[in-house]
């Protein structure tokens, strides 16, 4: 079978999910209606600012828009964990305990600490078992997020909901007058889609062909709840938006098509806020907004991307990808006075282009459409995908470069976007598929969607400690599972 037919016999599969798009199924249609002005709740705050924090996996049974209970994991919780707060110049120690019967990691995903600290898939805590670890902080204020990263079982344990939020605050940021106060107009919003089975339990069973397309949800839950309200006062609120899903990009935007004002990427504040009619939050991404709730009620939309990408082949063959959703509504409290009420004109954020004078490297991600997949999958065993040719082997070393050393990376997404993310190090995106950055790709980053070829100056920031090795990988986290991963070492 070719990649054309391939992709044909998948259309009617692909098709029944776009149409199906982010509706929930017929039976949990009533509870989802009934949980439309449900107030959003935050996940509890975890000072590791002064205090060493603890970390516990937990096993919880978790009702999602009315269902039946799923099975679902979390951290200190029984899904998604605690926001932990650090602040720069600190060194934060965390006691990461597994009290799950599966293999944990815990990586801090945007966090440049050493590899030892930073819980890639060489530091497996088995059930039962725990591990002690030393953040050391030094890095601008930003939102970034934990997640456990097992090799082969990142997908289905980060669904499960073994995924938090990390708020990171610095001396810059403090003396920037911008909304703070969590959950009064500072938000953290953890973005997952769910598929969903007749009686409403989250379900995570996917096809060879959500491995290979990446697996889209039914509907996009924030913080585990459908549609949820995000009351403010009358003035400034902030959103902190982490896209926690296994696989889906979302395309976000204000049903009043009001501009969105975006302060942050990945690694932190921008320069200064940029206006934008849209933003695109691919897999292990974050952005900040600034919404102003003066402007009235309104609604934050999601566009899911079908999994072919923007104006791709399945894009066409389905008539227009996208399911719009409700994503959530955002609601002025009238009786409620805002801390901050003017927009900032200038942002900590640096937009100096870096210098990229270190090693050229190229990276060319497959997710292997072709006929050894097609044989694998003919006999039920799961695909293999490379970067560079090679799926993932734990022991395999593909480059080693200076800590500090400026490179130019170009990462090559031929056959569709592939959200490309790096360990250890930061980059600016200077082209993405033959285009200047859109706004959300400014600034400093951790994860990029790239669609054909982008070229990425990184900086190396972090050492690898203890023999432990940084990767690269897919944020497609099918994709990361079946070998779409590799792994380098600095020195200082
Ligand atoms: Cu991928």
């Amino acid at each position: 079978m070719n990649r054309r037919e391939l992709l044909m016999s998948g259309s009617s599969l692909l098709a029944g999910l776009a149409t199906s798009g982010l509706a929930l199924p017929a039976n949990a249609q009533g509870a989802a209606a009934q949980m439309d002005r449900e107030d959003i709740r935050l996940p509890p705050l975890l000072d590791g600012r002064t205090s060493p924090i603890r970390l516990q996996a937990t096993a919880g049974r978790t009702v999602f828009a009315g269902g039946a209970p799923s099975s679902t994991m979390g951290f200190n919780q029984g899904y998604l964990g605690p926001t932990v707060l650090l602040r720069r110049g600190t060194n934060t120690p965390v006691r990461i305990e597994n009290g799950v019967d599966v293999p944990i990691t815990l990586h801090w995903h945007g966090l440049t600490v050493p590899s030892s600290a930073d819980g890639g898939p060489g530091t497996e805590i088995a059930p039962g078992a725990d591990r002690d670890i030393e953040l050391p902080v030094r890095q601008p204020a930003a939102t970034h997020w934990y997640h456990t990263h097992v090799h082969g079982r990142t997908a289905p344990d980060v669904y499960a909901g073994l995924a938090g939020a990390v708020i990171l605050q610095d001396d810059d940021e403090a003396g920037i007058e911008l909304p703070r106060t969590y959950g009064v107009d500072d938000f953290v919003l953890i973005l997952q889609d769910k598929r969903f089975d007749g009686s409403g339990r989250a379900v995570y069973e996917p096809s060879m062909m959500d491995i290979m397309h990446g697996f889209r949800g039914d509907a996009v839950l924030v913080n585990g709840q459908l549609r949820p309200i995000v009351r403010g006062p009358r003035g400034l609120v902030r959103l902190r938006l982490i896209n926690a899903a296994t696989s889906s990009p979302f395309d976000l935007s204000l049903e009043s098509s009001r501009p969105l004002l975006l302060i942050g990427v990945d690694q932190g504040l921008l320069d200064a806020p940029t206006e934008t009619g849209r933003v695109l939050l691919a897999p292990g991404e974050r952005l900040e907004l600034l919404i102003d709730l003066r402007q009235g009620e309104d609604r934050l939309m999601a566009t899911s991307q079908s999994s072919m990408g923007m104006g791709g082949m399945m894009g066409g063959m389905m008539g227009g990808d996208a399911a719009n959703a409700v994503l959530l509504t955002l609601a002025p409290d009238e009786g409620r006075e805002a801390a901050v009420t003017s927009i900032p004109q200038r942002l900590p954020g640096s937009a100096v282009a870096i210098a990229a004078t270190g090693a050229r490297r190229r990276f060319v991600l497959d997710e292997g459409m072709g006929p050894i997949n097609m044989m694998r999958g003919a006999v039920g065993a799961s695909p293999v995908m490379t970067i560079n040719g090679k799926p993932y082997e734990i022991d395999r070393v593909d480059f080693s470069t200076p800590v500090g050393a400026q490179e130019h990376w170009t990462i090559v997404a031929s056959q569709m976007p592939h959200p490309f993310h790096v360990h250890g190090a930061k980059f600016q995106v200077l082209r993405n598929g033959g285009r200047e950055p859109r706004p959300e790709e400014r600034g400093w980053k951790d994860t990029v969607l790239v669609n054909g070829e982008a070229e990425l100056a990184v900086s190396i920031d972090a050492e690898t400690s203890e023999g432990l090795p940084f990767v690269f990988h897919c944020h497609i986290l099918e994709h990361e599972d079946a070998g779409m991963m590799g792994q380098f070492t600095t020195q200082v």
